[in-house]
């Protein structure tokens, strides 16, 4: 009960201190934005609010401007489902990356923060 309170205190903190220290997003021209917004439309973050892996991906979306679905695997059961059932295991943060008709499920914080980078930054 003590452990649990303080880590969901510990995982409202990391929210709040990232809301406040967030970085600027990265600017593009109208096209460029358009261009990445259509490329990020087949990804999907599964994550968990108060994760601090999961926040540390989301710093990342925020900070190249990136719009990707974040699907939220603690409270909502389709999401969780299919991240166990797809993906293979309840971890988060998970991004599914839809490319060609093939989906892949992408788990570990820094290795999807390398492959945002890599695409988009
Ligand atoms: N090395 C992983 C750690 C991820 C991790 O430990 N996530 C926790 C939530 S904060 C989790 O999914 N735990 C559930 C589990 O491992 O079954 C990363 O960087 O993404």
């Amino acid at each position: 009960m003590i452990v649990k309170g303080l880590r969901n205190g510990l995982g409202q903190l990391i929210i709040f201190a990232d809301w406040l220290t967030r970085p600027k997003p990265l600017q593009r021209t109208a096209e460029q934005q358009a261009e990445v917004d259509a490329a990020t439309a087949h990804l999907a973050l599964y994550q968990f609010n108060a994760c601090p892996f999961c926040v540390k991906v989301r710093r990342a979306i925020h900070a190249f401007n990136l719009k990707i679905e974040l699907r939220d695997a603690k409270n909502n059961q389709q999401f969780r489902q299919e991240l166990e059932q797809q993906g293979g295991r309840i971890k988060v943060p998970c991004l599914r990356i839809e490319e060609d008709g093939e989906v892949r499920w992408m788990y570990e914080s820094n290795d999807i923060i390398a492959y945002l980078q890599e695409r988009f930054a």
